[in-house]
């Protein structure tokens, strides 16, 4: 089936994202877009707040300076004072357990505590215009889904991402802890120029985010 969008409807999106950009209140961090092709950090979500560059589930960070005790440490205190929920990658058998399908690097910071419905913006730089592979660096315990937008409008939608929940793990909370990288969740077209990025999470939750890569 061929699709044809008429002159109105095209002028009508091309017009809508250009106001949602223009709108946005949202800051990159530490003032530098994250590139494309490259990883998007997933901690490295834009300032603003709530309900501006990001939506989560309670104010507190579940992560800096809560499992991860405010000590002067910047790993444990990173972003301690916003809702999105931050930890970071560490040995002990913690994140380095024998369970992860891909070895994550150690002290890498990530996105965790996600539920439904929260999202978090990213102002991106694509260097040019190309469909992306899209990959992730995640654990998920039990399949969950993801969603993407650019400048407010949904890209990819029904992310499948794949439980790496297993069994033979008798140590309950490491369930949260078995990494894999999606390697080709999806592909999109990106055009050159500055953008916002959102991971949106849709179903299931209980999914950690280091990062998501454009190649
Ligand atoms: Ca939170
Ligand atoms: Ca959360
Ligand atoms: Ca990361």
């Amino acid at each position: 089936m061929k699709i044809r969008l008429s002159i109105p409807l095209v002028i009508t999106l091309i017009f809508s994202s250009f106001i949602y950009k223009f709108s946005y209140s949202g800051k990159p961090w530490q003032n530098k877009p994250q590139q494309i092709p490259g990883k998007v950090e997933c901690e490295f979500y834009d300032l603003g707040g709530e309900g501006v560059a990001y939506h989560d589930s309670d104010s507190i960070n579940n992560g800096s300076g809560k499992l991860n005790p405010a000590n002067g440490n910047y790993l444990n205190e990173f972003r301690m004072k916003e809702g999105v929920d931050i930890s970071y990658t560490k040995s002990h058998d913690i994140d380095n357990n024998p369970y992860s399908k891909v070895f994550p690097k150690m002290d890498q910071l990530y996105v965790g505590w996600t539920k439904p419905g929260e999202w978090i913006n990213y102002i991106v730089k694509v260097n040019r215009t190309a469909a992306y592979k899209v990959s992730l660096m995640y654990t998920a315990n039990g399949d969950g889904t993801i969603a993407l937008d650019v400048d407010g409008k949904e890209i990819a939608k029904d992310l499948k991402i794949t439980s790496t929940h297993n069994d033979l793990d008798t140590v309950k909370w490491r369930q949260w802890h078995h990494w894999n990288k999606a390697d080709s969740l999806t592909v999109v077209k990106l055009e050159k120029g500055i953008h916002v990025l959102t991971l949106q999470v849709m179903t299931n939750g209980n999914m950690n985010f280091d990062y998501l890569e454009f190649k």
